[in-house]
């Protein structure tokens, strides 16, 4: 297993975050990626690589994959948002940025096709929650992300049997035009694209993050040649709430490749397991030909945010289980937010594939 990582992860670190009327410590910490980093040092599943940053060509090729998969709109939106919000004040400088008005796209006619110059307003727009906040080095932390997911990506077409995206901030709840979930660019749903542009007629996505994946499922909710299939807490009770229930199939030309396998609060490992024995079932079935695995660890135990209670041997097997789908595999980095075992959690996934592969 090879793992690139991402050297400007540490230039996202927001203060805060709002949480149900208060301003508390982010979750989504640059410790998480020190973590697995520390780990896959101690305990090699492969070599560690960090992606080409420098050259003009790879610069070239990524904002090409970017584009296949988020609006030009919400590219540019990200590109000047931090300069835009310290011109809005000086003071600005020192905060972060977190949205605090939105237009309700779906209802109440508000208009998302005017874009307001307003730059608090804008956020708005692109942002569908107040906990993600966007900071001085978020767009760099987040593109160079990207590029990690795409150089993984290119390692699994090389011939590589898997490869690991170490980055954050994580991506799977980034939509085409959206950020929120502390997500802003969607990695998992840019090594899928590119691993359909480098040949393969149909790939698979397997979310096993705590949180059902909105951005992903929503990217590709129309296609039938991108398989969407997440395993998580319910959203009648957990985030993101306002999608990931069951009866939710795909639509039009997608409709019966999205699978979504919610499971109430307080799920453990024997029936989170038989969800993941679904999951892969769907993906043999679709006849996937490689498959990507937006790789959350905050199903654990210990979770501080989340609601299963799976431990810390599970996720060997876990790891052991996806091999077994015997599919090009690329993982991505996503949540897990109890820091001190989120290296040991992902390495046990990475390690256990190995052995099953
Ligand atoms: C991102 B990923 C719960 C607050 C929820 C958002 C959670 C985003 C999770 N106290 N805030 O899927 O791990
Ligand atoms: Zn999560």
């Amino acid at each position: 297993m090879l793992t690139f990582h991402n050297p400007h992860h540490a230039r996202h670190a927001g203060q805060q975050e709002m949480f149900r009327g208060q301003m508390v410590p982010c979750h989504e910490v640059p410790a998480r990626l020190d973590h697995v980093l520390a780990e896959l040092q101690r305990r090699p599943v492969g070599p560690l690589h960090t992606p080409d940053l420098d050259s003009p060509a790879a610069q070239a090729a990524l904002d090409t994959a970017l584009a296949r998969v988020h609006s030009p709109r919400y590219l540019d939106f990200l590109a000047s948002a931090w300069d835009e919000w310290v011109a809005m004040n000086p003071a600005n400088a020192a905060l972060d940025a977190l949205p605090s008005v939105w237009p309700l796209p779906n209802r109440h006619g508000f208009r998302t096709d005017v874009l307001p110059r307003n730059f608090a307003a804008r956020l708005g727009v692109f942002s569908f929650d107040s906990g993600t906040p966007l900071t001085a080095g978020s767009w760099p932390a987040a593109r160079a992300g990207a590029a990690c997911a795409l150089a993984a990506t290119q390692a699994v077409l090389g011939g590589e049997r898997s490869a690991f995206a170490l980055t954050r901030p994580p991506g799977h709840h980034a939509g085409p035009d959206f950020m929120g979930g502390y997500c802003f660019i969607n990695n998992a749903a840019l090594a899928a694209q590119a691993l359909r542009d480098g040949g393969h007629t149909r790939v698979a996505l397997l979310d096993v993050d705590y949180h059902h994946g909105n951005g992903t499922q929503t990217i590709f909710y129309e296609r039938a040649d991108v398989l969407t299939v997440s395993i998580h807490g319910d959203p009648a009770t957990e985030y993101p709430f306002f999608l990931g229930h069951a009866d939710e199939r795909g639509a039009g030309a997608g409709t019966g490749f999205n699978l979504n396998l919610p499971l109430p609060r307080g799920t453990g490992y024997a029936t989170w397991r038989a969800a993941l024995d679904t999951a892969l079932q769907a993906v043999a079935d679709f006849g996937a030909q490689a498959l990507v695995v937006p790789l959350g660890l905050d199903t654990f135990a210990g979770d501080p945010i989340s609601g299963f209670t799976l431990q810390t041997g599970d996720y060997l097997a876990i790891g052991q289980a996806l091999a077994s789908a015997g599919l090009p595999t690329v993982f991505t980095f996503e949540g897990g937010y109890a820091v001190a075992e989120v290296g040991v959690n992902a390495v046990n996934v990475l390690q256990g594939f190995d052995r099953g592969a």
